[in-house]
């Protein structure tokens, strides 16, 4: 710990500050709520100490005014997040949990994330220990995917370097371990664990009060940047040389949230640390982690993310503390290039020989659509599957390690449940939304509902422009929390109210700028004139292959965002 007192933010703790330190290492009075039948929700401290055990209370705002109305309480149910380092699951888990979200969800799918995991929607309270109780017995946890703790750690998703591939995974799974809370809450409430008293238990990483505010970390190979390396508190950049991993550069504190009004908040991009060997990859992870922890804000949780802290005591100093404490000295960074985002759908063949099928789900939602029975057909897959299922960080499947006999099996029983289809527009795998609503709380506007028809119109005036093999990185996030990442999009709508989005522009293909403001509260019929006109105008005078994003910003359409905690919220220039 520092001795450094301007390190710290100073002032009146905020509440989640109190609940952490209450909680006897995040048990509050789970068990007990468990047991109450008056309500189908938790209550007090334990909504929120639910998260570190991977869940979040919810209920349909659909039908909450309805329910209102008849004098019920909402529908309160959870939503859990699986942790699933590097976005692993094997064939037996997929059907364990493909049987769950038809036999005991209230939606009856399995929604892939933004991260790599997947998450059920509607779990009613009695199923909810069951619930552990079957994902432990597959070997799945949800243990920190929620909450002020080190989340799902991200990897890399296309195995089709396989030993650096094998080689990044593995320590993504490691850091994830080393990272988690040891406390034996999740054992004990959700598996009946043998009790250990709290205050014999220590959190030597973690604190006994956790972080100050979530934390996100990935381990990705360049030159993809599928998991979006600037939406993340601390990535590790493989580097390789010939074909074996040799160390990381290490990235600290990007990440996208913001609130609509406050300008003290703005997404930001990741600082470059350095370059470390491999041996002291869980030691830089422990530095970054607790000196997080030691000099995070836990007064003001609008401003307690990493990049809040860098900004605040800078990027040297916070560096520097990060060597002490690890004991290391950062070479400077090894070079490596960032040319991708995207998933490479389809099939491609790995150097073991084994061959990978990328499938685009939209939305990453797996249910059972009239004409498109998409969780039948991983069902149906999994039955049969001799290799494994890697989900991305852009929502979508990877059916991985199908050897060359069975590929043309596989591939039939895709088309034939509508997971591959041959016309799925390159602007469609381009686009992503978050979940927004019926589910999520926080909704402004819809998002993932609303993606669809959106993309179907500007598949259109691409076509109309000429363009009709060209695609524009479009995501769509209900809130300005910015879980579906429009804040490193070409183009990025953050919702503001029924139908109405602030329209952001100018992002990169590589996700290495964020976009800026060009409209503020407009409605979606209005963006998208918007949208087509610029188009109009990249078709005209684009350079050859010049992206939308880098168009607009050329043209003067938009400044670039340089440095976003300075200058995110300077207006345009005919502004
Ligand atoms: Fe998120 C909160 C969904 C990725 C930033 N996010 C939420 C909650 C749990 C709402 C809540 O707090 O009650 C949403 C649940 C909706 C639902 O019904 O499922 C939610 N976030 C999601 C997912 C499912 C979106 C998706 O469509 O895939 C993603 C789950 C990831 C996972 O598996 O762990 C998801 N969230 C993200 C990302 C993108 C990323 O990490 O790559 C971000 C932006 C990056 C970042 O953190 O800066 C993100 N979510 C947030 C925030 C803002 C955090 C902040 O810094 O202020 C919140 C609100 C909060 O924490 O207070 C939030
Ligand atoms: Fe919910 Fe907002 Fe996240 Fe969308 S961005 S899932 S609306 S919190």
């Amino acid at each position: 710990m520092s001795d450094n007192k301007d390190l710290i933010v100073e002032g009146k703790l905020s509440d989640n500050e109190r609940l952490k330190s209450e909680s006897k290492h995040l048990r509050g009075t789970i068990v007990e709520d468990l047991a109450d039948p008056v309500t189908g929700g938790f209550t007090a401290d334990n909504f929120q100490l639910i998260r570190f055990h991977g869940m979040y209370q919810q209920d349909d705002r659909d039908i909450r005014a309805e329910r209102a109305k008849q004098k019920l309480e909402p529908m309160h149910n959870v939503m859990l997040r699986a942790r699933l380092p590097g976005g692993v699951i094997t064939p037996e888990q997929w059907l364990v949990i493909d049987k769950f979200a038809t036999e005991k969800t209230v939606y009856g799918s399995i929604r892939l994330t933004t991260r790599q995991t997947f998450q059920f929607h509607g779990v009613l309270k009695p199923n909810v220990k069951p619930m552990h109780q079957l994902l432990n017995s597959t070997g799945i946890d949800s243990i920190a995917t929620a909450g002020d703790v080190n989340r799902n750690v991200l990897c890399t998703s296309n195995p089709i370097e396989s030993e650096v591939h094998k080689q990044a995974w593995d320590w993504a799974t490691k850091i994830s371990e080393h990272l988690l809370p040891k406390t034996n809450a999740y054992a004990e409430i959700w598996l009946n664990g043998e009790k250990v008293e709290s205050t014999k238990e220590q959190e030597p990483i973690l604190g006994d009060n956790y972080l100050p505010r979530k934390f996100k970390t990935t381990v990705v190979i360049p030159p993809q940047n599928d998991v979006d390396v600037h939406a993340n508190d601390l990535n590790f950049v493989a580097i390789a040389k010939e074909g074996e991993l040799i160390g990381f550069n290490v990235l600290v504190g990007g990440g996208l949230a913001m609130t609509h009004g406050d300008h003290s908040t703005f997404p930001r991009k990741a600082d470059d640390f350095g370059f470390i060997t491999l041996d002291k990859t869980l030691d830089v992870a422990a530095a970054v982690v607790s000196t997080q922890r030691d000099w995070g804000n836990r007064v003001n949780r609008k401003n307690a993310k990493t990049k809040y802290t860098l900004e605040r005591v800078g990027v040297e100093t916070f560096k520097s503390e990060v060597e002490k404490r690890a004991n290391v000295s950062f070479a400077p960074s090894q070079h490596y290039e960032f040319t991708s985002r995207g998933d490479r759908f389809g099939w491609v063949e790995g150097i073991d020989g084994n061959h990978h099928l990328t499938l685009f789900i939209e939305n990453g939602r797996i249910l059972d659509f009239p004409n498109k029975p998409l969780k039948t057909g991983c069902a149906e897959i999994a039955k049969i599957h001799k290799g494994d299922f890697r989900l991305t960080a852009n929502q979508n499947l990877i059916i991985a390690g199908v050897p060359a006999d069975q590929k043309q099996t596989i591939e039939d029983m895709a088309v034939k449940h509508g997971l591959l289809k041959t016309d799925t527009s390159k602007q469609r795998q381009d686009s992503m939304a978050c979940v927004s609503l019926p589910t999520c709380p926080l909704a402004m506007a819809e998002a993932e509902r609303y993606l669809p028809d959106a993309v179907d119109q500007i598949e259109a005036m691409l076509a109309k422009h000429g363009l009709p093999n060209e695609s524009i990185i479009y995501r769509v996030t209900g809130c300005p929390n910015g879980c579906g990442r429009a804040m490193l999009a070409e183009i990025g709508l953050v919702g503001k109210g029924p139908n109405k989005y602030n329209l952001h522009l100018g992002g990169n293909r590589e996700g290495t700028r964020i976009p800026r403001m060009y409209k503020e509260n407009i409605l979606d019929t209005e963006i998208m004139n918007i949208i087509d006109e610029l188009i109009g105008k990249w078709s005209k005078n684009r350079f050859e292959n010049e992206s939308f994003g880098d168009f607009v910003v050329r043209d003067g359409i938009v400044k670039p965002v340089v440095n976003s905690a300075l200058d995110f919220y300077e207006a345009n220039p005919n502004e």
